[in-house]
């Protein structure tokens, strides 16, 4: 056995959180790739967030970005624009499921709302990890989720998965086997980056597909969102410390001039060498 690091999955064999086994959550999604948790989000919970979605978020901002077709309209950058959906970042079972995957030293990768409307096709099979050039196989380092705020049938275009694939080493055939995963609103579908998935089409008239996809990716990488430069620093200055870590403000190497980046939010970046200096990384939480 290779001697274990920090930044290992964490083992949440056993652990229950508010009623959900995240043990048993977190080994579907290193054995299948894939796992989803019914009643995720409370439906009080739910109407607040979609209520600031509708209101700070959705209308300005959901566009077609990011797809060829413009029938998926994205939100992106939701951490700089609302802070409804906070809870959902700090949720504890989230991050035990986040932990169990890619180990406690996460950060957030992308936090986009996703509109599959009516008349979008099929996206390609893909890994989410992709983006990443690391060689296959690799340790997990990715680990997604997508909550459904409306239904997600397979008419509206409920994501396809290919089980198991998450470990494949060779690009899948686009004609691979594939489920798709229903979910009710409120139910979450989780995967590991590797796992080939695509979103479906959205066959129906009038039926909308809005889902919540929250990404994390270990602390070490770049992530795809730079979640540093995206979220002004006056508003993370108001954020919960754990929130603050995710953004990507975790020491690391020389932190900044041998401080925590953290405190450079209230410090500013160019102070008195002696300040505040980090006793040890790894005492950070
Ligand atoms: O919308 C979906 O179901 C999946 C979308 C997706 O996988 C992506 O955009 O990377
Ligand atoms: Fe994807």
């Amino acid at each position: 056995m290779p001697p274990t690091t920090p930044y290992d999955p964490v083992d949440q064999t056993g652990v229950v959180i508010e009623g959900l086994d995240v043990g048993a959550v977190v080994a579907d999604i290193h054995e299948q790739g894939y796992r989803v948790v019914e009643g995720f989000l409370d439906s009080s919970l739910m109407q607040t967030i979609e209520r600031a979605f509708n209101t700070e978020v959705m209308f300005t901002e959901m566009r077609a970005i990011g797809t060829s077709t413009g029938r998926t309209w994205r939100a992106h950058n939701l951490l700089a624009k609302t802070r409804a959906a906070d809870p959902v970042f700090l949720d504890p079972r989230l991050r035990a499921i986040v932990d169990g995957v890619i180990g406690q030293y996460s950060q957030i990768n992308i936090a986009t709302l996703f509109n599959t409307l009516p008349g979008e096709t099929r996206q390609a099979l893909h890994q989410d990890d992709g983006l990443w050039p690391i060689p296959r196989p690799h340790p997990s380092f990715l680990c997604n989720v997508i909550i459904a705020f409306d239904e997600f049938t397979r008419a509206k275009g409920a994501t396809h998965v290919v089980p198991f694939s998450h470990t494949w080493t060779k690009p899948v055939d686009q004609s691979v086997e594939s489920i798709q995963v229903e979910l009710e609103p409120g139910s979450a579908i989780f995967w590991e980056g590797g796992l080939w998935h695509g979103g479906g089409a959205n066959t129906t008239a009038t039926s909308e597909r809005m889902g919540f996809f929250i990404s994390h990716l270990v602390s070490y990488l770049r992530p795809s969102d730079l979640q540093l430069v995206s979220v002004p620093r006056d508003v993370v200055r108001e954020m919960p410390k754990k929130l603050q870590r995710l953004l990507g403000y975790y020491p690391f190497g020389n932190g900044v001039d041998g401080r925590d980046p953290l405190d450079t939010l209230y410090d500013g970046i160019v102070v008195h060498p002696d300040a505040r200096l980090a006793e040890h990384w790894r005492q950070q939480d």
